[in-house]
């Protein structure tokens, strides 16, 4: 059978969050963000907690991969800001004239996988390779250093060209993309699936967020589709609801989640939705199961707070659904209400919920969806990972015993400036290479 004939499981590949992992508010519209500024943070049980969750997916039956972190701080982006000396006076005159420079180098923020790429699998595309082009993430400056690294990395976990392509960010005035946090793919069964990309804005700006940026373009995802080689019967774009964006809904995950035929969705999470539904359903031959959830249900504020629509939606490999939920989600009374109800409706196949405590990540706005990214793949596309970074109980246990080695406890703003800290996130990361088998993957090593 030719690839791109097999039917696909979708494998999540979570990043590993980074021993710098720290609160600086770097996200204006990310309200967790913003309201955490300043907040010490835990990195040891940040990388804990993400671990956890994707062990707790692989006993589910999952497929579950990981990503290694990338370097931070990143000292290139100082050097290019005109700051000089060795890496300890690098350090020391940041932290003396720019903490904001050395923030935006300290930041984690790769972690969020959902924002590394968006993909189409090989059943859906014109070539029958998997296509993956990496988020140019453009509109938040802590974030623009990200994309060239996660190529690197991508390509490293993907190396079969034959099976993956790994597309370069996209490049141009107007285009930003910031990934699979604003793309589903839907699709009855085994078939090829469409793809439903969300943009903040398009042509006509009067027509976007008022308040905050809209952080994906129609433009960019347009471009993305181009290069995904997804057909363009296979294509549905639709615009978030500005509004939504003003309360805090920075991307599209933040309020809506699909998983083959069924969208889980708030009512204000579409302009036009009663078209943008009638047409995804049109796409999946009348298989679409809508899931609305109305404002009276939960408000807008609650889903921002509680992340609801960011929970991960799988099937297990009973066939059934369930919701993967931040703690936040029982925590918030409609919330659970609403949680309760659906699992006990016969009108959808979401059956299970099951919650995870991801506290550390979602302070900054990252819930378990964010923390990855979704890559369908067919049985020789799973054959060509690298395999260190497929889960195996006895790869996950020397992570965990890794993190605990290398991580600190605590981190305050003062901290990031420390070349001891510097020193010892080398170390982590050299160690890593070898767990993971890697060799020279970041520049220190080279
Ligand atoms: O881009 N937060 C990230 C959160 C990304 C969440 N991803 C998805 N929804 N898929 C962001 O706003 C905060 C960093 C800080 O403030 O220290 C941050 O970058």
């Amino acid at each position: 059978m030719p690839s791109g004939t097999h039917p696909v499981r979708e494998a999540n590949f979570d990043s590993i969050v980074g021993p710098t992992h720290n609160y600086a508010g770097l996200s204006p519209g990310n309200v967790a963000s913003a309201s955490n500024q300043g907040e010490i943070s835990r990195p040891r049980e940040a990388a804990l907690q993400g671990l956890a969750k994707m062990r707790s997916l692989a006993e589910l039956g999952l497929v579950q991969g990981w990503l290694p972190p990338h370097e931070r701080p990143d000292l290139d982006l100082l050097r290019a800001e005109g700051f000089g000396g060795d890496d300890s006076a690098l350090l020391a005159a940041a932290a003396a004239n720019a903490p904001h420079l050395l923030a935006r180098a300290s930041s984690s923020s790769f972690m969020w996988a959902a924002n590394a790429a968006t993909v189409a699998p090989a059943v859906d595309t014109d070539d029958h390779r998997v296509h993956m082009v990496v988020a140019n993430l453009q509109t938040m400056p802590h974030r623009r250093i990200e994309p060239p690294t996660t190529e690197r990395i991508l390509r490293r976990v993907f190396p079969d060209q034959s099976r993956v392509q790994v597309h370069a960010a996209i490049r141009g005035d107007g285009l930003t993309d910031e990934g699979a946090a604003n793309h589903t793919r839907l699709a009855s069964g085994d078939d090829s699936g469409i793809h439903f990309f969300v943009y903040g804005v398009g042509e006509d700006a009067s027509q976007g967020p008022q308040r905050f940026v809209a952080r994906q373009t129609l433009a960019a995802s347009r471009a993305v589709a181009d290069l995904l080689q997804v057909p363009e019967s296979r294509r549905v774009f639709a615009q978030q609801n500005p509004a939504a964006i003003d309360a805090g809904v920075f991307h599209n995950d933040v309020i809506a989640v699909g998983n083959l035929n069924v969208l889980l969705y708030h009512e204000s999470a579409f302009l036009n939705q009663e078209s943008v539904l009638a047409e995804l359903d049109r796409r999946l031959d009348g298989a679409l199961i809508p899931i609305p959830v109305t404002a009276s249900e939960v408000s807008l504020d609650e889903a921002v707070r509680s992340y609801l629509f960011n929970s991960q939606l799988v099937t297990l490999p009973d066939g059934s659904m369930c919701l993967i939920c931040p703690s936040e989600c029982p925590e918030t009374p409609a919330v659970a209400d609403l949680l309760d109800r659906l699992v006990s409706r016969s009108d959808n196949p979401i059956e299970h919920v099951k919650v995870f405590d991801l506290r550390q990540s979602m302070r900054n706005g990252g819930g378990p969806a964010c923390l990855r990214l979704r890559i369908p793949l067919d049985e020789p596309g799973l054959n060509s990972v690298h395999p260190p970074c497929l889960y195996s109980p006895d790869r996950y246990d020397r992570l965990v015993q890794w993190v605990e080695r290398w991580y600190p406890d605590e981190t305050t703003d003062s901290d990031l400036a420390d070349p001891q800290r510097l020193q010892s996130v080398r170390d982590a990361l050299d160690a890593l290479t070898s767990i993971l088998e890697m060799p020279g993957l970041y520049a220190f090593q080279r």
